[in-house]
């Protein structure tokens, strides 16, 4: 979204001196950035001013560059006002009620929050009281077969009231009551008059506003709205991935004085992370996002998984369990944002046709024998024919996949002995990580 910025800092820490004419600059490109953006053009200006002041005013503090400093400048205006603190997610028996216009994402967001609570060991329910679209409820309960959480509904009942008692005595031992209410295309007197009602008899504990980030600064005057009408206790921001918006949508709902508590970065279940304004700035000035992908990591990939993988022997086994983890941690292309790169891009198609590799590589690993996979040794000319002929790929993709396997394999046990941190990619991975880090 705010790749442009990255591309203005990476330019500015090009150019041999930061002055006055080189941080004019900057605030241009990064101005630039964030109108295309949809953020307020007031706030834009409030920023330009303040980066310039501090820049060429404030003293350089010891140990930091010029140029080094002024990064950090830019960060923590950029902190500034997109929330400055990650907000606190309580994670204890609570009712909470999704509101929103149309298809912002409502009941996308039912099912990853259900998903959010389940994971943290909470039992969870969720209840569908949007008697207005057609077949809503159908949409939550497919939704919910997946993430395994029990929905409550009636598809024939016409008063949301009515729904939201039934459902809350039916659900009665979860500890987490999730509500997905109906959409409109504006906020008018019914859907006031509606909201009204549910909030009084379902006393929810977190009433979220869903916004798409596509409306920009638009979810500004929204945010307002809806407080002022049920009093908010945060919104949600959908689309993150694909709108250019969003920091419109960010900047603007701060500015409205409601906390961001969670973003939606997808349309899987999987695709939502709580709101930590450091972090989305630290990945907008590309300085990539560690923390998160470890974190990631870890929920896709079991302790025992891990240390299996990291102590046991690597075999073709462990590396199709590999490639299931990366696929379930999502795209390359999110897992690349990720990782600092020091500001190199890896151009999109070359991740896509990695992606897409890494599928067939599944599939002719399935045309492999228990035996061959937990020895690849054993694969021969002669078993690399058989292998391709049951996957019906070539024998030249079966070698490919062994060589990859094999470059693996080597990395693993470096890693084992621990010069990977020491060698290599790695070593520079962390140098440029501190050299970044601009707190
Ligand atoms: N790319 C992307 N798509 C999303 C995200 N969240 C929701 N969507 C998509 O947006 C569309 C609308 O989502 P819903 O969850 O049905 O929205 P809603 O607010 O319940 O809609 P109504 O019930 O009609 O008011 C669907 O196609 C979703 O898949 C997201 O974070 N990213
Ligand atoms: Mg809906």
């Amino acid at each position: 979204m705010f790749n442009k910025i990255k591309d203005a800092l990476n330019k500015f820490a090009r150019i041999g001196v930061a002055d006055k004419k080189a941080v004019d600059e900057l605030v241009k490109d990064i101005q630039r950035t964030l109108i295309a953006s949809d953020v307020n053009v007031k706030l834009v200006f409030e920023l330009s001013k303040n980066i310039k002041e501090k820049a060429l005013d404030e003293k350089i503090p010891k140990g930091l560059t010029r140029r080094e400093h002024i990064i950090d400048i830019v960060y923590k205006e950029l902190v500034r006002f997109l929330g400055e603190k990650k907000p606190d997610i309580t994670l204890a028996k609570q009712k909470i009620l999704l509101l929103g216009l149309y298809g912002s994402g409502k009941t996308t967001t039912t099912s990853k929050l259900a998903k959010y609570f389940t994971k943290k060991g909470l039992s969870c329910g969720m209840i569908s009281c949007d008697v207005w679209r057609p077949a809503a409820f159908e949409q939550l309960k497919q939704l919910s077969e997946k993430i395994n959480v029990e929905v409550y509904g009636e598809p024939s009942e016409k008063d949301p009231v009515k729904i939201v008692r039934n459902g809350l005595e039916v659900l009665k031992d979860k500890e987490i009551i999730i509500v997905d209410s109906a959409g409109r295309s504006a906020l008018d007197d019914e859907l006031r008059d509606e909201l009204v009602e549910i909030d009084k008899i379902l006393n929810p504990d977190e009433k979220l506003l869903v916004l798409s980030g596509d409306i920009g600064q638009a979810a500004g005057t929204q945010a307002k709205e809806f407080n002022e009408l049920v009093g908010l206790t945060g919104v949600v921001i959908t689309k993150m991935d694909s709108s250019a918006k969003g920091g419109g949508a960010l900047s603007a709902c701060y500015a409205a004085g409601v906390t961001t508590k969670f973003i939606g970065t997808g349309e899987k279940t999987e695709d939502f992370e709580i709101y930590d304004p450091v972090k989305f700035v630290s990945r907008l000035l590309g300085m990539g996002d560690l923390e998160g992908l470890l974190e990631k990591a870890k929920e896709v990939m079991s302790p025992e998984k891990a240390q299996e993988m990291m102590s046991g022997d690597f075999n073709l086994d462990t590396f199709y369990d590999q490639i299931e983890g990366m696929k379930k941690m999502g795209s390359m292309q999110k897992i690349m944002d990720m990782i600092p790169m020091g500001g190199v891009k890896i151009p999109k198609h070359l991740l896509n046709e990695q992606q897409g590799k890494m599928d067939k590589w599944k599939i002719i690993m399935d045309s492999m024998t228990a035996k061959e996979k937990k020895d690849p040794g054993l694969i021969d000319s002669q078993r690399i024919e058989r292998v391709a002929k049951g996957a019906g790929v070539e024998a030249t993709e079966v070698k490919e996949l062994m060589k990859n396997y094999k470059q693996v394999s080597k990395m693993m046990k470096k890693f084992k002995g621990g010069k990977a941190f020491k060698r290599g990619p790695f070593k520079e991975m962390f140098k440029n990580m501190k050299g970044n880090m601009p707190v």
